[in-house]
């Protein structure tokens, strides 16, 4: 495949000097989200990778005001903190929760329903690992069906698939919601970017390789990355107010064995495994076809915009619906 190059907007403001592996995928995830928010930010890290990432105390990398909390409170941590921010008159800061997979998906999960309930005015991103990686590669609900991880070991790896956690925000008809991956990075860029004009609350879930977790080499995230998406095992796509779909990217729909045979975490599988694995990635990809409520945008083509509910949050451009 040949290079691809992108003119990325935004000042550099994650500093080179944090403590992530090479080819931390939610290294680069936090860098996009810096770049399109600006300085104008306060990040609320709950325990995870990012915990220690970010540098020892007085240090950070993150070259924004950081607040880490508990595992389980990064949503109420950042309603907190916004209002506090509102109440001394400052209605300009982005306040971000930032989270992995274990923070939101199980632990954080309550805290999040919550704000999400009272739309509460924050941005929460969700950097999925598809693991526990900073105590030890545990499974978590966000990892895939039949991976290994040290508490699924290859005689008996996890049986349940990956929690849909997008279809739950969903369910909670918040504004603005969005996948996002660490291999488009213009693509992740512009959501986030949408995300900061909208008020109320935002989750965005980025997917994001660990290769000491899922055992490949760091010069192959994006690949990997990229595997996901087209095979579509990670599409890219938004929802408006939990009802207007939007894909982002028309995935080519190649086979998930190359995807698979890239991780060391997918070694056991058999040629049955796989399959079973193809099929239920074509499942899930027929279902989110039935909700799509908009065309793919092509590239410099279509202006298409998702339609926020008015009474909820400032209007916006109207779509265009299929
Ligand atoms: C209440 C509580 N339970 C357990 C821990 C230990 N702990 C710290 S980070 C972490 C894993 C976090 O996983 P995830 O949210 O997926 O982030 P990642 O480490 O993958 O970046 C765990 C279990 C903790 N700090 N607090
Ligand atoms: S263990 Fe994984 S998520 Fe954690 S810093 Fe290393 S690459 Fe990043
Ligand atoms: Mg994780």
């Amino acid at each position: 495949m040949g290079q691809i190059k992108f003119d990325l907007p935004g000042e550099e403001i994650l500093s080179p000097g944090h403590f992530a592996c090479p080819g931390c995928g939610a290294t680069l995830t936090m860098r996009y989200v810096l770049k399109a928010l600006g300085r104008k930010t306060i990040v609320v890290i709950p325990a995870c990778c990012w915990s220690v990432i970010d540098g020892p105390v007085p240090y950070s990398a993150a070259g924004v005001p950081v607040f880490h909390t508990a595992f389980e409170s990064a949503a109420s941590t950042a309603s907190g903190i916004k209002a506090g921010l509102e109440i001394q008159g400052d209605h300009e800061t982005t306040v971000v929760a930032f989270a992995g997979d274990g923070g939101t998906f199980d632990i954080g999960l309550q805290a999040l329903s919550g704000a999400a309930e009272r739309n509460e005015d924050f941005i929460y991103v969700c950097y999925d690992n598809e693991a526990y990686m900073n105590t030890g590669i545990q499974r978590s609900s966000a990892t895939p069906f039949w991976a290994w991880t040290t508490t699924t070991p290859t005689e008996s790896p996890k049986a349940e698939k990956k929690k849909n956690i997008v279809e739950i925000l969903a369910a909670h008809r918040i504004p603005y919601l969005a996948t996002a991956s660490v291999a488009y990075p213009d693509d992740m860029i512009a959501k986030i970017q949408r995300a900061k004009e909208i008020k109320g609350t935002r989750f965005i879930h980025v997917f994001s390789p660990c290769p000491p977790g899922w055992k490949f080499e760091p010069e192959d995230s994006i690949k990997i990355s990229r595997m996901a998406v087209e095979s579509r095992i990670f599409p890219l796509f938004e929802v408006f107010n939990g009802r207007d779909y939007k894909l982002t990217r028309e995935p080519a729909g190649t086979p998930v064995r190359d995807y698979l045979k890239s991780q060391g975490r997918f070694r056991h599988l058999k040629e049955s495994d796989i399959q079973q694995i193809q099929s239920n990635v074509d499942e899930e990809w027929e279902r989110l076809k039935g909700k799509l409520t908009f065309q793919v945008e092509s590239r410099g083509k279509s202006h298409l915009h998702g339609v926020v509910d008015p009474e909820r949050n400032p209007p916006m451009r109207r779509a265009i619906r299929k």
